[in-house]
């Protein structure tokens, strides 16, 4: 049925920009999947089983109502994931053309792949400029990511990058 839905990302870490998508995403659907997905494009900072865990923290945390499941997903297609949860809908946020260039092609195969439609939400603009790249990088500088990442994922680094 269409009225699942899956918000997929590398979330590494969850940022304020995805936790918006998450609770918008929540509010249009019966039922969401949050899925953490590995790109293999990039290079991992934390765990996919820490990513998830600091997403669920971080949705019970901000109080997002609604029937979410946090899953993760590396054995395969993104669209096999929504298929078997009985998904038609992939959401994704939009910060930019560069966003657009990147989600595009992807969102093109996807549909030929298995009939599975994107939608795309246009970000917050308190929360537009935020990315988990940027997040990655004031974290190894020792910089303080509280302006940018759920409570949960603040206090994670946080005691991460300072062993204690
Ligand atoms: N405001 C709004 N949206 C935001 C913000 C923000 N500040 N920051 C991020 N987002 C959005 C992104 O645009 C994206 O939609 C989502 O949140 C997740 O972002 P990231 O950076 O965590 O995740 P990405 O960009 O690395 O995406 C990883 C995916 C696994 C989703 C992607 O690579 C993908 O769809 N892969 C498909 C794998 C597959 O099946 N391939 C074959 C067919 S294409």
């Amino acid at each position: 049925s269409n009225r699942i839905a899956v918000v997929p990302g590398s979330f590494d870490p969850p940022t304020l920009g995805h936790l918006d998508v998450i609770r918008r995403a929540a509010s249009l659907y019966d039922q969401l999947h949050v899925l953490v997905v590995h790109n293999p494009g990039k290079e991992a900072m934390l765990p996919i089983a820490q990513r998830q865990a600091l997403i669920e923290q971080s949705i019970d945390d901000a109080g997002i109502e609604g029937d979410i499941v946090v899953a993760a997903w590396s054995m395969g297609l993104l669209v096999d994931y929504a298929t078997d949860v009985g998904a038609g809908i992939l959401v994704k946020g939009i910060r930019s053309q560069v966003d657009v260039a990147y989600e595009t092609p992807m969102a093109i195969v996807n549909r030929h792949l298995a009939q599975i439609e994107t939608v795309f939400l246009l970000p917050d603009p308190a929360h537009a400029l935020v990315s988990s790249s940027l997040v990655r990088q004031v974290a190894s500088l020792g910089g303080d990511v509280s302006p940018f990442v759920p409570g949960p994922v603040a206090r994670f680094l946080d005691t991460g990058s300072r062993g204690i």
